[in-house]
């Protein structure tokens, strides 16, 4: 099998800010979370599952009522956790898999993809949704291929930065903006092009591939 392919999927200011105490640094952008809820969700072939890998303070900054986030396997990386994820633990509908680190997340990803166990249709896309911690380290890894990247236009207050600079033309550090056709190609929907606006903040949805 070749190895698991990462995609991280972020919305993040011109600055790549992406969080304040704790939280998102804006509100009521309800299309936006709907794109990154459908996008997460939606899997080539049916009924394959896809996977959301985040760090435990992510875990926490996600209201109650819509954690784990459904239709997917969550795995949170927590370093605090007892679970040793030695057998293949199978997660329900309100606990999500919890890993001591990255290693170990994608280790048990990688079983679950062989043993196509949990799902009956397999494992699906693999995103990384976060936080700063888990996007720095996931960055550093060969088998992140690619960033879905909401760039929010208007400014906000941050506290909490996306470790990566991912500016208009070029990116930094062999990463190249997609076109939209090729974004729209492996979300598999057409996606709005050009700045969106909603609740007075503009946005625009955007992929970037690593050139190598
Ligand atoms: N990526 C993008 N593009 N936008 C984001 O807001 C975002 N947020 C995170 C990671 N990547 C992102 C991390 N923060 C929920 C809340 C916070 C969060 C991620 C997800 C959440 O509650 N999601 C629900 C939808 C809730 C709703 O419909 O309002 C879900 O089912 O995905």
């Amino acid at each position: 099998m070749p190895p698991l392919e990462l995609t991280l999927i972020l919305a993040a200011t011109r600055d790549m800010g992406i969080g304040l105490n704790g939280t998102l640094p804006w509100a009521g952008l309800k299309t936006e979370m709907a794109y990154f809820a459908r996008i997460t969700k939606r899997s080539p072939q049916p009924p394959a599952l896809n996977a959301v890998i985040m760090g435990r303070k992510t875990w926490d900054s996600i209201p109650p009522r819509f954690r784990p986030l459904k239709g997917r396997l969550n795995v949170v990386i927590s370093r605090s956790t007892t679970s040793s994820l030695v057998a293949v633990q199978r997660p329900d509908d309100k606990e999500p898999v919890v890993a001591g680190s990255l290693e170990q997340a994608l280790e048990y990803l990688e079983r679950v993809r062989e043993a196509g166990a949990i799902t009956t249709g397999g494992l699906g896309k693999v995103f990384v949704i976060g936080g700063a911690q888990i996007y720095g380290a996931v960055l550093a890894l060969r088998e992140t291929r690619r960033i879905l990247l909401t760039r929010i236009t208007s400014d906000f207050e941050c506290d909490t930065f996306f470790p990566l600079k991912l500016s208009e033309g070029e990116g930094e550090g062999g990463w190249r903006r997609s076109s939209h056709e090729e974004l729209d190609a492996w979300v598999g929907e057409t996606v709005p092009e050009g700045v969106q606006v909603e609740v007075g903040t503009g946005y625009e949805f955007q992929m970037w591939e690593r050139v190598d």
